[in-house]
């Protein structure tokens, strides 16, 4: 069995609880910046930050990293955006995590999980998430759709993953507004740029859509090299986790 299965598995298990109890958060209601908008309206690379603890390809990260503090670190560098791990077996995250930092900063913020259910979404939404996190490997092509205009009919912008072709085909049936290209291969951990460089001209011939390269991007070349064909920003865990320079040495 792949690892997104695995982790697939395991969130289904959650469900029940999830849907037996509503969604209590202590959250500073916020309205913030449409992600889509920061990304259609900058014409220099933004940057998606993301609180990153652990993850099954990598283990531990920074287990013990503060959100605030990270938060600070990350808005003070000029992100666009913050992501947030909510995933608590595999990435050691937390809905706490994302409440903390969407308390403590005004930009977008984007809940990184594995949606196979609307009433994660309405979980996202009530912790104080603007952005959800649809992965096109996750889902059928009906609750892809149903999923997008449930979240947008909820006022939250939608990052629709991709890692192939055939997966972007999928996503570009519904023309989303923004499309992340996953060079990380949920099912085998294998890291490409590549995957950006190849999926990019099919993305860019879509004037409206935002085109986003995720994960693997650990310095300005790697960064220089998204950019090149087309990317408008770039969702970067490990590196910065690990870094606080790194940041600013992409946005120069
Ligand atoms: C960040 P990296 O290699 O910079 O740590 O990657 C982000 O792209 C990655 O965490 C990610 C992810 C996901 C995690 C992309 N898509 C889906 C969980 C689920």
């Amino acid at each position: 069995m792949t690892i997104l299965q695995t982790i697939l598995d395991h969130k289904e298990t959650l469900l029940p609880t999830l849907m037996a109890n509503e969604p209590m958060f202590n959250v500073i209601q916020k309205s913030r910046p449409s992600l889509y908008d920061v990304l259609r309206k900058s014409d220099t690379l933004q940057i998606i930050s993301e609180m990153k603890r652990a993850s099954p390809s990598k283990g531990l990260i920074a287990e013990g990293a503060n959100p605030v503090e990270q938060a600070r670190k990350y808005a003070d560098a000029g992100a666009a955006c913050i992501s947030v791990l909510t995933e608590e077996k595999f990435f050691k995250g937390s809905f706490q995590d994302l409440v903390d930092i969407g308390n403590y900063v005004e930009i977008p913020i984007l809940n990184k999980d594995f949606i196979i259910h609307e009433v994660q979404i309405d979980y996202a939404k009530a912790a104080g998430a603007s952005v959800i996190l649809l992965i096109v490997a996750a889902l059928s092509d009906k609750k892809l759709k149903t999923f997008y205009d449930y979240a947008n009919n909820l006022g939250l912008d939608v990052l629709v993953e991709v890692h192939n072709e055939e997966e972007l085909d999928r996503a570009l049936a519904i023309h989303p507004k923004i499309i992340g290209v996953n060079n990380r291969d949920l099912k085998t951990f294998n890291v490409d740029l590549a995957q950006t460089e190849k999926l990019a001209q099919k993305i860019t011939a879509y004037e409206d859509i935002a085109f986003i390269s995720e994960s693997g991007i650990w310095n300005v070349e790697d960064a220089k090299r998204v950019v090149n064909v087309g990317a408008r920003g770039v969702l970067v865990g490990e590196s910065l986790m690990r870094s606080g320079d790194v940041e600013k040495a992409l946005k120069s």
